[in-house]
């Protein structure tokens, strides 16, 4: 039994349609107080999940709104209880009268993502396909929304469950052999779950090693720009950001803190961290923001080391250079090829170099190539791609106890002791589907979804 809860699912911008949806026992005849079908039918008559047209009404009888309602019948709807949906207009003050004769006929205001916390506790989903919701929801490329497509349809389920299953055949053998020492069950042997274990955990390490390329299909590529004063960073950043972002002047040490914007090249988005020129200034403010750059650069993904092409290398450029290839991708950009050229990429000790301008916009394609060579999809986002911190943790700490039974085997420990550790991987993998529950952990999950999910 749970009570009637009702938001509004479409956000609260106006809009051609908006949707009030409501859910729990007793959700039909809530709605009904509030809605009159044209068709004169009772909305506990109409066929499931059949859009009817109606008039949704306030407490005092008034129409609201000329809407569509659809009755989804428990334990077939997306909660897994009796749901009724509102097609309104989607004008706020409609919806937000709409919600109210609700809480008047007896609704609730729904939590954050308290629709989806209902279908996963009634069985709906499992928690790491409720957690592909929000990734769906909160996906800014084609490719975080295939991924998280993927895994709403149960791809991390299937690749976790058989390994618990695994594990459970192992505890539950021994446990049977201690328990009922007198049934004729196979003696329990330790050795004979090797090849099992050591294939659970390949493949434990193998979604594992798919979370730096999750990072960035959901947060972007951590990138630095790196240069010398003046060679066109900041210019580069605005181009590639589409407006005028940061402050660009002819002065030599114009940008002096860092500046980060969120840009996309091609399906490839990336953190874009503007810097201040690389020199040694006199210049307090400006040495700082240099320590700043050379700071950034310690943390990034991907360092864009930017140059004057119409100017030969300096000292200057030489230190931004080594600093750019510490990092662990870097691409060289001869930027300013508008004007005379003194420089060829063959100066330049990188793989990648880009020859472009960032005041004309020419050559912008070929760093976008670049990136997308580096960066771009070299794995199918069907699912396979582990990108929830939560899960990556669960699965680092469900592999360490793994790889612990697999040493812990050979030493002549006593089963019991060996097997803490598979009881432990087990937990680990249990909190990733919601088998194994921990109260805290899923209401932090839900907190972070939208209200109306
Ligand atoms: N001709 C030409 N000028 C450019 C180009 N890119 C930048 N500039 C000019 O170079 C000067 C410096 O550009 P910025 O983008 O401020 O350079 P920066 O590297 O950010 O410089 P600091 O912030 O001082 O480190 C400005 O006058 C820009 O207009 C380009 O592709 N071609
Ligand atoms: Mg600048």
């Amino acid at each position: 039994m749970s009570d009637v809860i009702a938001a509004v699912a479409t956000g609260w911008k106006a809009a051609a349609i908006g949707i009030i949806r409501l859910s729990g026992t007793g959700a039909i005849a809530v709605a009904q107080k509030v809605f009159l079908c044209q068709n004169g039918r009772a909305l506990t008559e109409i066929p499931d999940r059949k859009l009817v047209l109606g008039y949704l009404k306030d407490a005092l009888g008034r129409v609201i709104d000329q809407a569509l309602v659809t009755v989804s019948h428990g334990p077939s709807s997306y909660t897994g209880e009796d749901t009724v949906e509102f097609q309104c207009h989607g004008s706020p003050a409609v919806l937000a009268a709409g919600l109210e004769a609700l809480f008047q006929a007896g609704a609730r205001q729904a939590g954050p993502g308290e629709f989806t916390k209902r279908a996963f506790l009634n069985g709906q989903m499992d928690l790491s396909q409720a957690e592909a919701v929000v990734d769906l929801i909160d996906a800014e490329t084609a490719d975080a929304a295939a991924n998280a497509a993927g895994q709403l349809g149960g791809a991390i389920f299937r690749r976790i469950d058989p390994i618990y299953q695994d594990l459970t055949d192992i505890m539950s053998h021994f446990h049977a052999v201690l328990d009922y020492p007198d049934e004729e069950i196979a003696p329990f042997e330790l050795s004979q779950f090797r090849s099992t274990l050591l294939s659970d955990a390949r493949q434990l390490a193998d979604l594992l090693s798919t979370y730096r390329r999750g990072q960035i299909l959901k947060s972007g590529v951590k990138s630095v720009i790196l240069g010398r004063p003046n060679a066109g960073k900041s210019s580069l950043l605005n181009a590639l950001a589409g407006y005028d972002r940061v402050i660009v002047t002819a002065t030599a040490g114009t940008t002096r803190d860092t500046v980060e914007e969120m840009v996309k090249l091609g399906e490839t988005r990336l953190r874009l961290l503007d810097t201040a020129g690389i020199r040694d200034s006199g210049d307090e403010i400006e040495q700082m923001g240099v320590q700043r750059a050379k700071n950034a650069a310690k943390e990034a993904e991907l360092a864009i080391f930017v140059c004057d092409s119409s100017q030969a290398l300096t000292q200057e450029d030489q230190e931004a250079i080594a600093l750019a290839q510490s990092c662990p991708h870097s691409i060289a950009v001869l930027n300013k090829m508008d004007l005379p050229q003194v420089l060829t990429p063959s100066d330049l000790p990188f793989d990648m170099v880009v020859c472009l301008s960032a005041k004309t916009g020419q050559g912008l394609e070929t760093l976008e190539q670049a990136i997308t060579t580096l960066f771009g999809q070299d794995s199918a986002c069907d699912g396979s791609i582990l990108t929830n911190t939560r899960q990556a943790g669960a699965i680092y700490h469900a592999l360490t106890a793994i790889e612990n039974t697999l040493a812990s085997m050979d030493t002549g420990m006593t089963p019991d002791a060996v097997l803490v550790d598979v009881e432990s991987a087990m937990e680990a993998l249990g909190e990733i589907t919601g088998k194994v529950m921990r109260e805290e952990i899923t209401n932090r999950i839900f907190e972070r979804f939208c209200v109306g999910k």
